[in-house]
């Protein structure tokens, strides 16, 4: 078993809603047994600004499957969302990112791991270090408090609202 953890973002359609199913369908991957769900984010795009806020959340996932086995099981579910690949950075109905696996470092045509992107991206950080905690280490590295320090931007707004416990799941922080 590899402990994985996923980043959710939607700013299409009713984002709430498809990362509440997308956490449900994490949940219930074969091969896999759900962790905690971070609190949910709202936050402006990076990239573009053309475009919707994003909701934001990482669901823990424990998983035998193999990383590509993992990475077809997200498009998959991206897919059944509705997704469709338009321009780079433009807004999306799911986004199903996978940020770590174990601690394994991995550079294939299609997956980099840890994702490249988690140091710039606030909203990755926020929930990251909500279930993680702070001190956590990346396999580089760098602990994920220092990188919310130096991660460029305003903090992601936390909502008041989760995505609720999808099989296994655990409320972080009671009635917040
Ligand atoms: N911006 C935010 N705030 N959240 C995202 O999930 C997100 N995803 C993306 C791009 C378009 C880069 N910007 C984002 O893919």
């Amino acid at each position: 078993m590899q402990r994985c953890y996923i980043g959710l973002g939607a700013n299409l359609g009713h984002p709430l809603r498809q990362l509440r199913d997308a956490a449900r369908a994490l949940a219930g991957l074969p091969g896999c047994r759900p962790g905690p769900l971070s609190p949910l984010y709202r936050s402006a795009p990076l990239g573009p600004r053309d475009q919707p806020d994003f909701l934001n959340a990482v669901a823990a996932l424990d998983t035998v499957l193999a990383p590509l086995d993992l990475l077809d099981a997200l498009q998959h579910i991206e897919a059944g969302a509705g997704r469709v690949r338009g321009r780079r950075w433009g807004p999306r109905t799911l986004d199903l990112d996978l940020l770590l696996y174990g601690d394994r470092e991995l550079q294939l045509p299609r997956l980099t791991v840890p994702h490249p992107g988690i140091a710039e991206r606030a909203f990755v950080l926020w929930p990251l270090a909500d279930l993680c905690g702070e001190d956590f280490r990346l396999p580089w590295g760098s602990d994920i408090g220092t990188l919310k320090r130096a991660c460029p931007g305003p903090a992601p707004e936390r909502q008041a609202e989760g995505l609720g416990p999808a099989g296994g799941g655990v409320e972080l922080d009671g009635n917040e």
